[in-house]
């Protein structure tokens, strides 16, 4: 598989004009979330949020963990029944492919020239193989909304934020994605980049032959790579993400950091820090899937626009305090999945 074929099916930084004048080489200080400033005071913080109580897992020592690893995992996060609704769901979705319109990116060499298309024009065959992505399917699904803004995912985001919560997009896997170690940043676009995280949903137990997720514990506070053209890839970029993997896999190893692999269960989540270093594992038995539900999220200041609209004020769903946008290119196809509405 070609470099660019393992990219990110998400939309390439757009650069503003300061970007091209000066490339930014760091993430701005006094945009930093609060726990990623010096001396972040966690009992402080605590102390004043208020769904601290309604939580499983203990926000304080989730909070510690996150600022010194760049990454949490929640366990028995989200209701196993949910799961099995939204990947009933997405087995509809392949089974009569040729009603949607939800756009699937198929990393094959012979898709390498048009890797993104609606699922109604991909076969069946290969939408039930390995190298797909289903892109946003919550905007298709209630229960893919509902998923994407559990309260035990989006009131921890709500804390590392200090501030509400917008999902930006969603990725679905059956199988293993074998990307190149990166840092999200770099790829996944947001006005402030250090407001960014990401949830990966197991919807099925991880098994170690089938390509899981790794990544580097403490890997979000190494010195950022620069792509020639500063820390976002884009057509101006000199370097590519293989020279990103190779620059982040020997950054880490000398920083003395384990890789580490990510074998949950169904129904845990590994919440991650924009710059925490990951990939995805070679599948070494191709006959093993690997279910798994990737959510992005910003910020309300840092994400305000629908990325496909970004003139337009976005129409907004909102489930425990967070903000989804409804897709603006795809009306009709919106909620389409309802079953979720009695869940
Ligand atoms: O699930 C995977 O294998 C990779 C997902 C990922 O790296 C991402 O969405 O940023």
């Amino acid at each position: 598989m070609s470099l660019l074929s393992k990219l990110k099916s998400v939309a390439k930084q757009v650069l503003r004009p300061e970007q091209k004048a000066k490339p930014v080489t760091e993430f701005v200080y006094d945009t930093l979330p609060w726990i990623d400033k010096k001396d972040a005071d966690i009992a402080s913080f605590i102390n004043h949020f208020p769904a601290v109580k309604e939580l499983p897992y203990d926000l304080a020592e989730k909070l510690a963990f996150w600022r010194d690893n760049g990454y949490v995992i929640l366990g028995k996060a989200i209701d196993t029944d949910w799961l099995d609704q939204l990947w009933s769901e997405v087995e509809e979705l392949v089974e009569h492919h040729e009603k949607y319109q939800t756009q699937v990116r198929i990393d094959l060499p012979e898709y390498q020239a048009n890797p993104i298309l609606p699922v109604k024009d991909v076969p069946k065959t290969v939408l039930n193989g390995p190298y797909i992505k289903f892109n946003d399917f919550h905007d298709n699904s209630v229960i893919g909304k509902k998923i994407m803004l559990h309260k035990n995912i989006v009131t921890f985001l709500e804390a590392v934020f200090g501030e509400k919560v917008i999902a930006m997009q969603s990725l679905l896997f059956k199988y293993g994605s074998q990307q190149a170690t990166h840092q999200d940043f770099a790829y996944v676009v947001s006005e402030i980049p250090s407001h960014l995280a990401a949830a990966w949903i197991a919807l099925e137990d991880v098994q170690i032959d089938a390509g899981p997720l790794s990544y580097y514990p403490g890997s979000h506070k190494i010195a950022k790579f620069n792509f020639g053209n500063g820390i976002f890839f884009n057509n101006e970029s000199t370097l590519n993400p293989g020279d990103f993997a190779t620059y982040l896999d020997a950054a880490c190893q000398k920083a003395g950091m384990e890789k580490k692999t990510l074998l949950i269960k169904k129904g845990e989540v590994l919440i991650w820090h924009a710059a925490l270093a990951h990939g995805g594992e070679a599948i070494r038995n191709s006959a093993l899937t690997r279910k798994s539900y990737v959510c992005h999220y910003s910020s309300d200041s840092a994400y305000k626009h629908h990325r496909q609209r970004p003139t337009e004020e976005p129409v907004r769903r909102t489930i425990n305090g967070a903000d989804v946008f409804v897709n603006p290119t795809m009306p009709d196809q919106e909620d389409i999945f309802t079953k979720g509405k009695m869940m």
